[in-house]
């Protein structure tokens, strides 16, 4: 029997696709809601064909068992804090039963693996409407911070370089390097409140710097005149120097006025 790879692996391309939008959607939400977001980033991908044989080996997975599999689809969602895995955890927990299935999970965060690895996995059941119908796959979720990732990523490519046969200096060294990740990770949690506040500012002083620069917009199309344009871009340079939010809001609601009484003096609205 020849397999045929391509339209084997087109349901999973589409899980992988509809997945990263979904959870990127969800890092977009908080960020328009000018919320701290407990998803950083996220990736994903589909397993490459040699992996998926070497793994069917190794599971000793005949071919035609190959949908068992439980990696071919992978969405890696990565967080900066380690509080953050929950919060991702329970939004996952949220769609159970509507547009995935949750089928089992595997806490490798609070039992790290011999290794070191450190990472949250979900295993779910996911529908994809492809040209041919309904297709179920099963996927894999991992849910890690910006440390944890950072030491898998590398242990895996050197993983990849010795193939099973890691010099004892370089698995010690590892060894180190997962310890000084968690460290780091412990280390961040405690500025926490911190890190989330300095965040939220972040994104409320861009959102309203975005919204000031709308309404300079708006006067612009109407006609304000240049003179009294060039006063409230000059004030809008200064206010943003300053840095200080009360004052770029007052500076937006002042404008909001103003857009107002032009629209109305011109029979707009
Ligand atoms: P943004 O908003 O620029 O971060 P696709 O072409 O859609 O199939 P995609 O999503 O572009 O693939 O690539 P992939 O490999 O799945 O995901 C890479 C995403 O991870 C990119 O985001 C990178 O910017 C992001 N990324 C990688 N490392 C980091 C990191 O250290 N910090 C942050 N914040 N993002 C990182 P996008 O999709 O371009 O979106
Ligand atoms: P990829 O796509 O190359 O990342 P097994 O795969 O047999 O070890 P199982 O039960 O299938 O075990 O899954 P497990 O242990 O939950 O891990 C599945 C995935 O988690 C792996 O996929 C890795 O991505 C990641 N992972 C697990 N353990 C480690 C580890 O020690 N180091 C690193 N860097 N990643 C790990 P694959 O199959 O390796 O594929």
């Amino acid at each position: 029997m020849i397999f045929n790879w391509k339209t084997f692996l087109i349901p999973y391309e589409q899980a992988v696709q509809e997945l990263k939008i979904k959870f990127k959607s969800i890092r977009n939400e908080y960020r328009k809601m000018d919320e701290y977001s407990p998803i950083e980033f996220v990736t994903g991908r589909v397993k490459q064909i040699s992996s998926i044989l070497e793994k069917c080996d190794r599971m000793e997975l005949p071919l035609d068992r190959v949908a068992e599999l439980e990696d071919i689809a992978g969405i890696r969602i990565m967080c900066q804090l380690v509080d953050d895995i929950p919060s991702v955890v329970n939004l996952i927990k949220d769609r159970d039963g509507k547009d995935l299935t949750i089928l089992y999970e595997k806490d490798y965060v609070t039992n790290r693996k011999e290794s070191g690895y450190r990472s949250y996995h979900m295993i779910i059941k996911y529908t994809v409407q492809t040209a041919i119908g309904e297709k179920e796959i099963l996927a894999e979720i991992q849910i890690r911070t910006l440390a944890m990732n950072f030491w898998a990523t590398i242990e895996h490519s050197l993983n990849y370089k010795f193939n099973e046969n890691m010099p004892d200096d370089i698995q010690k060294k590892l060894k180190t390097a997962a310890e000084a990740a968690f460290m780091l990770d412990m280390e961040m949690s405690q500025i926490k409140d911190e890190i989330m506040d300095s965040q939220g500012l972040f994104h409320k002083r861009s959102s309203i710097v975005e919204e000031i620069l709308d309404r300079i917009q708006d006067l612009y199309m109407l006609q304000m005149p240049h003179d009294q344009l060039e006063l409230i871009r000059k004030r809008f340079w200064d206010v943003r120097n300053t840095g200080d939010i009360a004052s770029m809001h007052e500076m937006k609601e002042e404008l909001d006025k103003i857009v107002e009484a032009k629209k109305e003096e011109q029979g707009i609205n």
